[in-house]
């Protein structure tokens, strides 16, 4: 067997381009946060509704995998069985696809749009407020998860059906460009773009984690925040998934989601009984209804008459942030899917996706946003204020028994990034080796340097002026080239799907 090797193109380039960009942005911070925000305005204006048609495309192709005539077909062959027990399957994709953004999201997310509401509402009303209780359950919803799952379809299938050696992103589009895709150009720039993706996702996600980790050991402290305790922060953080990924990912990566899933449960049960418990789930009953109610009208709306701006700012960030995570998730939850027919992959991977998203939040954000309603926290005006990170904090200090719910936010939002970014690494580790076969590890130092790599963004975003501006705009441009493969994926994918 061929020995794996780095790729030491893809390497370089990678490398190059994070620490170019980076190194630009950390120089001229005060430029930088001005031509990102133009970036992003760029990008979310004019093509936009790019994203959004990628997101209903999504959802109807995956309509027609699992419904149609091919949803029978079972990865690995008629009679393959299930690697995975049920619950750990579920718990290793959830925590694979969700990391600390979730822990940050689902209990602040509300807080932006109770004053400035979609749909062209009048803020701060009753109906914005059933909304803004809504907006982030449909964010991190059916929609979403199915941008999760229509890579790993297109992967999924032709790796099995066609016994691939190879498992990364470019494996989508054997179908259409033969089965030695991965080794010809082509092949590489596809998987060059999925370690620009990750990279830039994943970036966001601990540049907005790592200030809110910092502000709860704070709280818990009782010392100032400073950029400093964040670097102090990030880089315990990144030590812990090195430490992960180094060790290996198979012994522990069950174990970690099991134990993940376990903990978060239990923290979001307490929450629900410690906060309104009646109030939590009257408004969250809402929400859903609301929600099924205008599926298609929140997929569809555009904003095009008001243009306040809402959609390029939420929607279209969202969607972009999860198509910066598919491809990697496309390939672990493939890893993970042996046995299972494509309708149950389709159907298990949106359905918990979506049930475990909307479940934070219902009990979270619901508390917080009473909570500010009922002037315990005034959590809106830290979030005007730009100290969403401090009305975190506060929220979660001031649920009973403090400190313990406080360790514990801080606790399952560790397991939460290790289980997501040491997978992470691993992934980016493996599309930067050559002939890496299924079953062969890339090398120890390479899966390390591509952890700690992943937090050079994260620094970079949080030295540049307006913290969330920043973190949008990394993801929109690094999603962009992804919407393309995606068109290509789902023609290569049906052309797999046609084969007998
Ligand atoms: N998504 C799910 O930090 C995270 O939760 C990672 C974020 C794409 C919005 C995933």
């Amino acid at each position: 067997m061929t020995r794996p090797t780095v790729d030491w193109p893809l390497f370089a380039a990678s490398a190059t381009l994070i620490l170019g960009v980076c190194g630009a942005m950390a120089l001229v911070p005060e430029q930088a946060s001005v031509l990102v925000a133009a970036v992003y305005d760029w990008i979310s204006g004019q093509l936009g509704l790019l994203y959004q048609w990628m997101t209903l495309g999504a959802t109807v192709v995956l309509l027609i995998v699992a419904f149609g005539k091919y949803g029978q077909r079972r990865l690995g062959g008629e009679d393959a069985k299930a690697d995975y027990s049920n619950f750990s399957w579920m718990a290793m994709l959830f925590c694979a696809g969700i990391g600390a953004g979730l822990m940050y999201w689902s209990v602040i997310e509300w807080a932006y749009y109770l004053d400035s509401p979609p749909l062209g509402l009048e803020g701060g009303s009753p109906e914005a407020q059933e909304w803004a209780a809504t907006y982030g359950i449909f964010h991190w919803g059916l929609s979403a998860w199915c941008i999760y799952c229509l890579p790993t379809v297109a992967i999924a299938y032709p790796y099995y059906q066609r016994k691939i050696p190879y498992l990364r992103l470019s494996t989508s589009l054997v179908g259409l460009c033969g089965d030695d895709v991965v080794n010809r150009p082509l092949g590489r720039v596809v998987d060059f773009v999925f370690v620009i993706a990750l990279v830039g996702g994943t970036g966001t996600s601990l540049g907005l984690a790592t200030p809110m980790i910092a502000a709860c050991v704070s709280a818990l402290f009782g010392t100032p925040e400073s950029f400093f305790l964040e670097v102090v922060v990030l880089f315990v953080v990144v030590c812990l998934f090195a430490a992960s990924v180094y060790l290996g990912l198979d012994r522990g990566i069950k174990r970690l989601s099991n134990i993940n899933a376990g903990v978060a449960g239990l923290f979001v049960l307490f929450v629900l009984l410690a906060g309104p418990t009646y109030f939590v789930l009257k408004l969250g009953t809402n929400s859903l209804g609301l929600m099924l109610q205008e599926f298609v009208r929140l997929n569809t709306w555009t904003d095009p008459i008001l243009e306040t701006g809402f959609v390029e700012d939420w929607s279209i960030f969202y969607w972009a942030w999860w198509l910066a995570y598919g491809p990697y998730i496309g390939v672990f939850v493939t890893r993970i899917s042996r046995g299972r027919t494509l309708r149950q992959l389709i159907v298990g991977m949106v359905g918990f996706g979506t049930l475990g998203c909307a479940i934070f939040f219902i009990c979270i954000g619901n508390t917080a946003m009473w909570m500010d309603l009922q002037n315990i926290v005034p959590v809106r005006e830290f979030v005007a204020a730009g100290s969403a990170d401090t009305a975190i904090a506060l929220i979660i200090q001031a649920l009973p028994l403090h400190p313990l719910p406080l360790i514990a936010f801080i606790v399952v939002t560790f397991i939460f990034i290790a289980t997501t970014y040491d997978s992470g690494s691993y992934a980016i580790s493996a599309a930067a080796t050559r002939r890496l076969v299924v079953g062969v590890n890339p090398h120890r130092w390479h899966r390390v340097f591509w952890a700690f790599s992943l937090a050079v963004l994260p620094v970079t975003l949080m030295l540049v002026d307006d913290g969330l501006d920043a973190v949008k705009s990394a993801v929109l441009v690094v999603s962009l080239p992804l919407l393309a493969i995606g068109v290509a994926m789902v023609v290569s994918l049906f052309k797999t799907l046609r084969e007998p």
